[in-house]
């Protein structure tokens, strides 16, 4: 059994794969942190520690102290956000790393999970089925982050053989929180607006394809590719992965077949750009042959568990709070 520790555990990703964690490793084995007091209900279950992730020696002391095994860090300013807090993203997407990669090259962690993303690609990576290795230009201060931490991850690998291990999601679908500051979150809201008020307005056109991933499938991804054979990785930057690709136009009418009065507009803003940047789809075949990876939710399936999962008086709890 690991001990584990998630950085990060209250966003979107962390507060679904901590549970997951503590289901396979017991609840007192994994330990979330994040910057917030309290971690609410959800993570209630297990052991919790309030970290800021730019505090070096809070980080290196806790961790020395406790001594664990895995390490997942998530915390990460996403794609819009970073936009309008250029400095801000760099600063935490970066230094964080950093404090982990140190950390393991120094022995007091022997296993690291951290994401990179779709925004690694840019404008003149190509589009559909875009390779693991290819043009990588990204033009969003969270993509140029992304990239930069892959081949830091990359460099650490390869010159202190620290076992850092990544994925690179595209945008992930869950209902278990809201969807925080990234580009893809029109793809969760839509589901909050089509059960609390019948129509939704995207702020990306209805044209806009793009890679995505029910969360079910990418906690098992992350978890499956931290159990598998180091000897068998040859990707030490990160890992193309692919679930759904589709536009708002596809998913708007596979709600409907749920709730046929369900109305979407389309009201582009800065986001759209961001968008336009990205592929629209995503070739894993690296992922596939080297652990394993497959997914398995569909478009349909997908919005069935979501029309099904979507606690919509979250959305109206968040209108509240302002
Ligand atoms: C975002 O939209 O910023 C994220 C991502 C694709 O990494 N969901």
């Amino acid at each position: 059994m690991s001990k584990v520790l998630v950085i990060g555990a209250c966003g979107q990703i962390g507060s679904e794969l901590v549970l997951a964690l503590r289901e396979r490793h017991g609840n007192e084995q994994v330990w979330a942190s994040d910057i917030r007091e309290n971690p609410g209900e959800q993570l209630q279950n297990g052991p919790y520690k309030a970290l800021d992730v730019m505090d070096r020696p809070a980080v290196e002391s806790f961790i020395r102290e406790e001594g664990f095994d895995h390490v997942y860090l998530l915390a990460a300013l996403l794609s819009a956000t970073a936009e309008k807090h250029p400095e801000l993203a760099w600063k935490l997407n970066m230094e964080g790393l950093f404090t982990i990669l140190d950390l393991a090259r120094e022995g007091a962690i022997k296993r690291i999970f951290w994401p990179s993303s779709i925004a690694v690609f840019g404008p003149s990576t190509p589009s559909d089925n875009t390779p693991q290795e290819t043009i990588m230009e990204p033009n969003t201060v969270y993509g140029i982050s992304k990239l930069a931490g892959e081949r830091w991850c990359s460099y650490y690998h390869e010159k202190h053989g620290v076992d850092v291990r990544s994925v690179r999601y595209p945008g992930l679908i869950s209902h278990g929180s809201l969807p925080g500051g990234g580009t893809t979150d029109y793809a969760v809201d839509i589901f909050y607006h089509a059960k609390a008020k019948g129509n939704y307005s995207c702020f990306l056109s209805e044209k806009t394809a793009l890679p995505m991933m029910y969360m079910d499938d990418a906690i098992r991804a992350t978890l499956e590719l931290m159990d598998a054979d180091a000897d068998k990785l040859k990707v030490r930057s990160s890992y193309n992965l692919s679930g759904l690709s589709f536009t708002p136009e596809e998913i708007a009418r596979e709600i409907k077949k749920h709730l046929p009065d369900f109305q979407i507009t389309y009201v582009p803003d800065f986001r759209q750009k961001i968008a336009d940047s990205w592929p629209a789809s995503i070739d894993d075949s690296a992922a596939r042959e080297e652990w394993g990876w497959n997914a398995h939710f569909d478009l349909p399936e997908m919005v069935r568990e979501m029309l099904q999962f979507v606690d919509e008086k979250k959305l109206f709890a968040s209108e509240n709070k302002g």
